[in-house]
C-alpha cells in the first residue's frame, strides 16, 4: 500500500512539474457551451459483458454523434481496481476534456481525490452518490426498488409449480464482489422483495471475487442449484454467462439486472429488471453541453420516474410466465409507482 502511494505521488509531482495542473488549465466552465466540447467516458473495468458499462457508452456516443463536431474518447480501465484512481489523474491532467464521463459506486470517491488536484475537471458519474463537489455530479439508481423488483419475481418463482422449481423455498443472488451498494441496497432489497411474497424464503448469497471469471461463476451457481436454489439473480459482469451455463445444465432459472436479456438465454433467463442508463447518459451528457448541467448535486432515479423496470412486455417473458404470476407483477410494480410500497436507497 505505502509503495502504491509512493508510486501514485512520483505521478502527480510528475504532472505537476510538466504544469498540467489545474492553475494553468486553459479551458474554463463557460467555453463549455462553446463549439467544440470534449468528453471522455471512463470504463472502470470493460466495456462487454457489463450491461451498465455498454450503456453508458452507448448512450454518451449517441449524444456526441448528435453534435457535428465533438468528439468522444472512450477509456477502458481494466480489471485493475487499484489503478484507476491513476489513470483518472492522467485523464484530467492531460487538460483535454470537458468533461469526464464514468460509472459505479466507486467512482465518486476516486473522482472527488482527482478533482482536488484539479478542481476544474468536471466529472458525471453514473451509479455512484456524491453530493457537494462544485465540480461533480452524480446520478444513481434506487437499487433496493430495483433489487426489490428482482426478488418479489425470484419469490414468486421459487414458490410455484414450473418445472425448474423443488418444494425448497430458495433463491440466489451472485455478485462479482462484495461492495457497499450490494450488501447494503441490493442484497436487503432482493431479500425484502422476496419475503414480501413469503417469508420463509432464504437467499443464498455468494460472491465470485471478480468481474469475469465465469467458470468460478459457474462452479458457484452449481453448489447453489444442487443445494436447492431455483433461480439466480447475477449481477457479476462477463461472469454472468457461467451463472446461465450452469442454469441450462440444471435446468434451473436465471435473473437479470439492468437489461432485458431474455433473447440471450430463452427459457433459462426468465425474468429482468432494467435501468435507463443509456437514455440516463445520453440526456444529461446533452445537458452538460449545453452548460446545465447541475454540478455539486446528486440525483436517485426511481421506478416511479421510469428510470427503472420489470420487463414484463417482452414475447419469451410471457411465454414462460403463468397468467398469475405476470399479475402479481403487475401488482407490485404499480405499488412502487403510486408509492403504496416505498423503499428508500440508504445514504452511506
Ligand atoms: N458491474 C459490472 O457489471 N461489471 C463490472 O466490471 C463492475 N465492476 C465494479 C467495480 C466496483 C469497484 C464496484 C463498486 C462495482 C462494480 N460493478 C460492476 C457493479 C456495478 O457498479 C453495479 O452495481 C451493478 O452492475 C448493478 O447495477
Amino acid at each position: 500500500m505505502a509503495v502504491k502511494s509512493l508510486y501514485y505521488s512520483l505521478i502527480v509531482m510528475f504532472l505537476l512539474t510538466l504544469g498540467l495542473v489545474s492553475c494553468t488549465k486553459e479551458k474554463s466552465d463557460t467555453e463549455n457551451t462553446n463549439d467544440f466540447y470534449s468528453i471522455a467516458v471512463f470504463v472502470p473495468g470493460v466495456i462487454a459483458g457489463s450491461p451498465t458499462y455498454e450503456m453508458m457508452a452507448e448512450g454518451a456516443q449517441r449524444a456526441v454523434n448528435e453534435v457535428d463536431g465533438r468528439e468522444l474518447k472512450i477509456i477502458e480501465g481494466g480489471y485493475n481496481q487499484g489503478e484507476w484512481l491513476e489513470k483518472i489523474t492522467v485523464l484530467a491532467s492531460s487538460n483535454e476534456y470537458d468533461l469526464i464521463v464514468s460509472t459505479n459506486p466507486a467512482m465518486p470517491a476516486i473522482c472527488n481525490e482527482v478533482s482536488k488536484l484539479f478542481p476544474n475537471q468536471k466529472f458525471f458519474l453514473l451509479d455512484g452518490f456524491l453530493e457537494g463537489n462544485k465540480s461533480i455530479y452524480t446520478f444513481r439508481y434506487n437499487q433496493v426498488e430495483q433489487s426489490f423488483l428482482n426478488g418479489y419475481f425470484a419469490g414468486l418463482i421459487t414458490s410455484s409449480k414450473m418445472d425448474g422449481a423443488n418444494t425448497d423455498l430458495k433463491i440466489g443472488l451472485i455478485a462479482g464482489q462484495e461492495y457497499p451498494d450490494m450488501v447494503k441496497a441490493i442484497l436487503p432489497g432482493f431479500t425484502a422483495g422476496a419475503e414480501n411474497v413469503n417469508s420463509s424464503i432464504s437467499v443464498d448469497f455468494r460472491i465470485v471475487g471478480n468481474w469475469y471469471d465465469a467458470e468460478k461463476a459457474r462452479s458457484l451457481s452449481m453448489s447453489m442449484f444442487n443445494s436447492g436454489v431455483d433461480i439466480i439473480l447475477t449481477i457479476a459482469g462477463g461472469a454472468n454467462q457461467g451463472v446461465i451455463t450452469a442454469a441450462r445444465e440444471m435446468g434451473k432459472y436465471v435473473l437479470m439486472y439492468d437489461v432485458s436479456a431474455y433473447d440471450d438465454a430463452p427459457g433459462i433467463i426468465i425474468g429482468s429488471t432494467e435501468i435507463k442508463q443509456e437514455r440516463a447518459a445520453y440526456e444529461k451528457i446533452k445537458l452538460a453541453i449545453a452548460g446545465k448541467m447541475n454540478f455539486g448535486t446528486a440525483e436517485i432515479a426511481t421506478v416511479k420516474d421510469g428510470w427503472i423496470s420489470f420487463d414484463n412486455k417482452h414475447p419469451l417473458y410471457l411465454k414462460n410466465i403463468s397468467a398469475d404470476i405476470n399479475s402479481r407483477m403487475e401488482e407490485i410494480i404499480s405499488e412502487l409507482v403510486s408509492g403504496k410500497i416505498s423503499l428508500k436507497m440508504p445514504v452511506y
